[in-house]
């Protein structure tokens, strides 16, 4: 059962390369904090992400909204991420013709493959798309987290849905990281990590349909292993204070939930 394994020995099991990666950082870092920095300015990004860097294990971007962007503003990045240890995770949520999303994956203004080791992708197009993000020109070591479940209200992913998209992602167990959900979803690979965004320790919602749930009860209930803290974090008075506070607590959790 996965869900009260240690990370160690997940580790052991995972067969992607960022997989084993992120439970080694989550090990030696002792967080499964991941950050959504949904930030309009470059130099406001850096910021954040030199603040919360010392508390996550990945940062997750919609490099797509940075009103000012600019190719020079990755290389900082990158070197943020490579002093405080953590996974760049670019959220792009693929979902096109195999084809279509190899050139939105390596080509274009964003060039994502030769920057962000993670992506997410919709099961939705079919296994075209894993294809694709595979034999894409970029980095080497990949990963990728496959969408099965969703936080926003009324989404119209099925049980059935969700269930063919963890088979498929069993078909690809190099490839995949893990998988997006909202529930402790039945896979035979622990080695795969369950991400789950909508986290939040203040509110139940937004007012566009996105849900939360606490982190005690992502992780203990729903089965998360990295948990998402997007505006949690982002919108409070100090983030660095706020991440080490998301932090503690998700620990807290993971090491409740292992505990025999
Ligand atoms: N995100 C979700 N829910 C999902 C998926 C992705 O919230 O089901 I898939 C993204 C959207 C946003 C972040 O970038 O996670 C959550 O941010 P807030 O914590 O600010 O709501």
């Amino acid at each position: 059962n996965r869900l009260k394994m240690s990370f160690e020995d997940r580790e052991k099991l995972a067969k992607n390369p960022v997989a084993k990666r992120l439970f080694e950082i989550m090990r030696n870092k002792q967080t499964t904090l991941c950050v959504a920095a949904d930030i309009l300015s470059a130099t406001d990004l850096l910021n954040f992400a030199e603040a919360v860097g010392p508390h996550i294990c990945a940062l997750k971007t919609h490099i797509d909204i940075v009103e000012d962007f600019n190719p020079n503003l990755i290389q900082p990045l990158q070197q943020i991420a490579d002093r405080h240890n953590f996974v760049l995770f670019e959220d792009r949520k693929f979902a096109d013709i195999g084809k279509t999303v190899e050139y939105q994956y390596s080509k274009g203004l964003y060039s994502i493959s030769s920057w962000a080791p993670l992506v997410t992708v919709h099961s939705l197009m079919g296994p075209g798309v894993l294809d694709a993000i595979k034999s894409s020109d970029g980095a080497k070591a990949r990963g990728v987290f496959l969408l099965a479940e969703a936080s926003s209200a009324g989404n119209l992913i099925s049980e059935n849905y969700t269930k063919d998209t963890i088979k498929m992602a069993e078909q690809y167990p190099e490839l995949i990281t893990g998988i997006v959900c909202q529930s402790p979803l039945f896979t035979n690979n622990p080695g795969f990590i369950q991400l789950c965004p909508g986290v939040q320790l203040e509110n139940k919602q937004d007012n566009l349909g996105q849900k939360y749930n606490s982190p005690l009860t992502v992780v203990l209930e729903k089965g998360a292993d990295v948990a998402v803290v997007g505006r949690g974090i982002s919108q409070a008075p100090e983030p660095a204070v706020a991440a080490e506070k998301y932090k503690k607590i998700l620990w807290n959790a993971y090491l409740e939930r292992i505990k025999t």
